[in-house]
């Protein structure tokens, strides 16, 4: 009798050593996020002056996507949609940005945290916003450890002490107990320390100047006071690195490096085109990565990564988080690129996929809070964009008492690149670049990326294009409709009313009513 109970007993304590060896199999999440920078400005992107060791080591030792697109190019809504596994049309409020992110959406972090991780995020997480009118309490990138200082090595560099955050995080978390943190810098977000750049040894004259500025050396400067930041960035993903390796959990962590979207330039965030959209991503994780250190060429998006974290966790995947009408829903995860062998160059332009983007209301930067709605597909061969309201201003309206902000052409934040093509903007070597970045825009705009990598020349209506457009036109149509976006559906759309809850210079502008609805 008393042998059989202590077997009992063995077989109950094996089993129970068993499932608690099956929780810490569960992986850690770090996904550390930049804030506005394009893919271009890393090391593994062969940027010559720009220095980013750490994420480069994850790119080394794991993948580096180099075709990956934020959802939108603007801080709160690609947020969202990186937290909620979904695109912003189907967000509600959350596709405006200085909005709220609606309780009723799911994220990968709630998720994770009913799952049993703890949750946490340093410096930039879900924002800029209000959370109470979506209902919520808490960031939903976690709970906040902001509490740890530094002395910033430039002016415009935060003092939080991002990494020393994550540590006073790892120090509260249970034993055995998985985590998911977000580590989100202010950085490379304006504005910047002028001369930082050359002031730590940066060479101007080495700077790969974009084919959407003039070779100037105002921008040449710009350009090395936004890598400095670039740089702290990195130094803090390194740090954390550090801190995990310590400790023997960088193994069992899913490390994410990448940036909410591309860079604070004319005609870049807040607009469809690469250097708003294509931004950096590399991850590491050598439990669930086969073949390390290869890079992965497909279009994808970052909303990708919510399914992907939840099916790393053995997590079920919400219906909301898959694509396509019901009964059909597919997940939309990394798992095939974590464990395939990749593709390689040469096939790529026979590729199919395809990254999706949209922006609705970037900033107060119109009459009457109206937004910019745009959508576009972008291929291996294509950037196709579709403007819906071609007679408002792209990049915000020139007069500046329309703007929330008091600023001209708002969607594009003040900068020495901006405030050169507006000083200059009828010199020849000028107009060009500022009717690139700030005239208004046709509804229908085709870039050809293998022969226009810089999306220049709008080829929309060239004939040589004109199967091509049709099909891309249908293909943007076909997914958005059957993903539930209201533009595509021609239903009400919403955005244009949603509350403004940004800073407001001029204190008489506003947000107008919904026109009520002719019978
Ligand atoms: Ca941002």
């Amino acid at each position: 009798m008393k042998k059989s109970i202590l077997i009992f007993y063995s077989l109950a304590l094996l089993a129970l050593g068993a499932s608690l060896h099956a929780a810490d199999r569960r992986p850690n999440i770090l996904l550390c996020i930049s804030d506005d920078q394009s893919y271009a400005h890393t090391g593994a992107a062969h940027d010559p002056v720009v220095k980013t060791p750490a994420f480069d080591r994850v790119a080394r030792e794991g993948i580096h996507f180099y075709h990956a697109f934020c959802d939108a190019p603007t801080c709160g809504p690609s947020r969202s949609a990186i937290l909620t596994g979904q695109p912003i049309w189907r967000l509600e409020e959350a596709g405006n940005i200085h909005s709220t992110l609606p309780a009723k959406f799911k994220t990968y972090t709630g998720l994770l945290k009913d799952a049993g991780y703890s949750i946490g995020f340093t410096g930039k997480g879900w924002s800029p916003g209000r959370l109470d009118p979506g209902g919520r309490k808490t960031n939903p990138a976690g709970a906040e450890f902001n509490r740890r200082r530094l002395k910033p090595p430039f002016r415009s560099v935060a003092n939080r002490d991002y990494a020393a955050n994550f540590e006073d995080f790892l120090a509260q978390v249970d034993k055995d107990q998985p985590f998911c943190f977000w580590l989100g810098t202010h950085e490379p977000h304006r504005g910047y320390e002028k001369g930082a750049g050359q002031r730590t040894g940066k060479d101007p004259a080495r700077v790969v100047v974009p084919q959407i500025f003039p070779d100037h050396p105002v921008v040449r400067n710009d350009l090395l006071d936004y890598f400095v930041e670039i740089e702290h960035f990195d130094r803090m993903v390194g740090r954390a690195i550090a801190t995990l390796e310590k400790r023997g959990q960088l193994d069992n962590t899913i490390v994410v490096v990448t940036s909410d979207h591309g860079m604070p330039f004319p005609r870049a965030k807040a607009s469809l085109y690469d250097a708003g959209t294509r931004v950096p991503l590399a991850i590491r994780w050598p439990g669930g990565i086969k073949n390390p250190g290869r890079s992965y060429g497909r279009m994808i998006n970052l909303s990708t990564l919510a399914p992907t974290f939840l099916e790393a966790a053995s997590l079920e995947v919400p219906e909301t988080m898959k694509q396509g009408p019901v009964n059909f829903r597919v997940i939309n995860s990394l798992k095939a690129a974590f464990s395939n062998q990749g593709r390689t160059e040469t096939r790529l332009f026979t590729d199919p996929s395809a990254a999706f983007i949209a922006m609705e209301r970037h900033d107060g930067c119109r009459q009457g809070g109206k937004g910019y709605p745009c959508r576009a597909i972008r291929t291996h061969k294509y950037l196709y964009v579709r403007n819906y309201e071609p007679g408002r201003w792209p990049a915000g309206d020139p007069d500046r008492r329309v703007c929330a902000r008091d600023i001209p052409f708002g969607e594009v934040d003040s900068s020495p690149t901006k405030k050169l093509l507006m000083d200059n903007k009828d010199k020849p070597g000028f107009k060009r670049f500022y009717d690139l970045a700030f005239a208004k825009r046709p509804a229908e705009e085709l870039y050809d990326v293998r022969k226009d990598p810089g999306q220049l020349v709008n080829v929309a209506g060239n004939p040589e294009h004109a199967e091509a457009r049709k099909k891309l036109s249908a293909r943007l149509q076909e997914h958005l409709a059957r993903t539930g976006d209201p533009r595509a559906l021609g239903q009400d759309a919403p955005w244009d009313y949603y509350p403004y809850y940004g800073r407001k210079v001029n204190k008489d502008w506003k947000v107008d009513p919904k026109p009520e609805k002719q019978p």
